[in-house]
């Protein structure tokens, strides 16, 4: 994974002081490249820990075209649990809202998240993320670019035309209410000698928290789209608009790069599975996983 630490290094050299929304601040970069060969074993960052079970629950659930989050609390990850609740807690206690982080905020997120996961109607009314990725990927105003974008690399391998769009600028709007619009925003498929690859357009990224989950879902996804393609994967290769690394994630970036990366692991997926819809977290394995521990870092919402 050295390709990340040549981007960590980048931007710490690079970047430069730029407000943004969340108030935090970053130092950041515009354009940016890294590519992975999913043949050199699975690109999951070893130089801290990153937990792989939320990487697949996720994808798992954007390809189920679901855009609640009581699948993934049921499932025990709490990665999208902080925008549902700040805009509940708005209308609940606004006053807590601003107190982010704190214990009572914290004991709050708890009692959500239970409510989230054994209330359905609660969870119907508040635990929905609106038309985010799940819905632009399985129902993008009545298409199912997935379904379209499997039969497509199945029929026209050659085609330059295999993309998936999550950027639907007509529900960007509906989406900032209670979530947040695409930074994985668009992603394109191609298939040269027998290997199908995947470029990800990605607008905006978190370089320190976001990214090492968005290379894993991607580079997964290409994994799962290969197999029931009867393809072998190529490369996964990952494009950055606004690529950042927020100021309270610098010491965090520097412990990282002071971290030799080890050996990757592999990932295993399950061969009887033929169609991309009946993948189920079991016919995942990771092995040979050995990560330097976690590193702790805020997330700014
Ligand atoms: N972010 C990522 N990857 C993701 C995701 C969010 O890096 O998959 F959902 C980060 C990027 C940015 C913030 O720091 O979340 C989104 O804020 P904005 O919409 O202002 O770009």
């Amino acid at each position: 994974m050295q390709q990340y630490h040549t981007l960590l290094q980048h931007i710490l050299k690079n970047g430069v002081r730029k407000h943004d929304r969340t108030g935090t601040g970053t130092i950041s970069v515009f354009g940016y490249q890294v590519r992975f060969d999913l043949n050199d074993g699975f690109p999951l960052i070893t130089t801290k820990k990153v937990h792989i079970k939320s990487i697949i629950h996720e994808l798992l659930w954007f390809l189920k075209g679901d855009t609640n989050i009581q699948y993934l609390v049921r499932n025990g990850v709490g990665i999208w649990n902080e925008w549902p609740f700040q805009f509940w807690l708005q209308n609940e206690n606004p006053d807590l809202a601003q107190t982010k982080y704190s214990p009572a905020w914290k004991d709050k997120l708890s009692e959500f998240v239970e409510r989230i996961k054994t209330d359905d109607d609660f969870a119907t009314q508040w635990g929905n993320l609106g038309p985010v990725y799940g819905q632009q990927w399985r129902n993008f105003e009545g298409v199912d670019q997935i379904v379209q974008v499997v039969n497509d690399i199945r029929r026209s391998p050659d085609s330059r035309r295999l993309l998936v769009s999550a950027w639907n600028p007509k529900e960007i709007p509906v989406m900032v209410k209670s979530g947040l619009p695409p930074c994985h925003a668009l992603f394109q498929f191609y298939v040269a000698e027998g290997k199908l690859s995947c470029q990800l357009y990605q607008r905006s990224a978190d370089v320190f928290l976001g990214v090492p989950f968005n290379i894993a879902s991607y580079a997964l996804l290409t994994l799962m789209m290969a197999q029931v393609c009867g393809l072998q994967p190529g490369e996964f290769i990952h494009s950055f608009g606004d690529a950042h690394l927020y100021l309270n994630h610098l010491e965090q970036a520097q412990i990282q790069l002071s971290r030799q990366p080890r050996s990757l692991p592999q990932m295993k997926l399950n061969p009887a599975v033929r169609e991309i819809f009946d993948f189920q977290y079991e016919d995942f394995t990771l092995s040979d996983y050995d990560p330097y521990p976690a590193i702790k870092a805020e997330v700014s919402v």
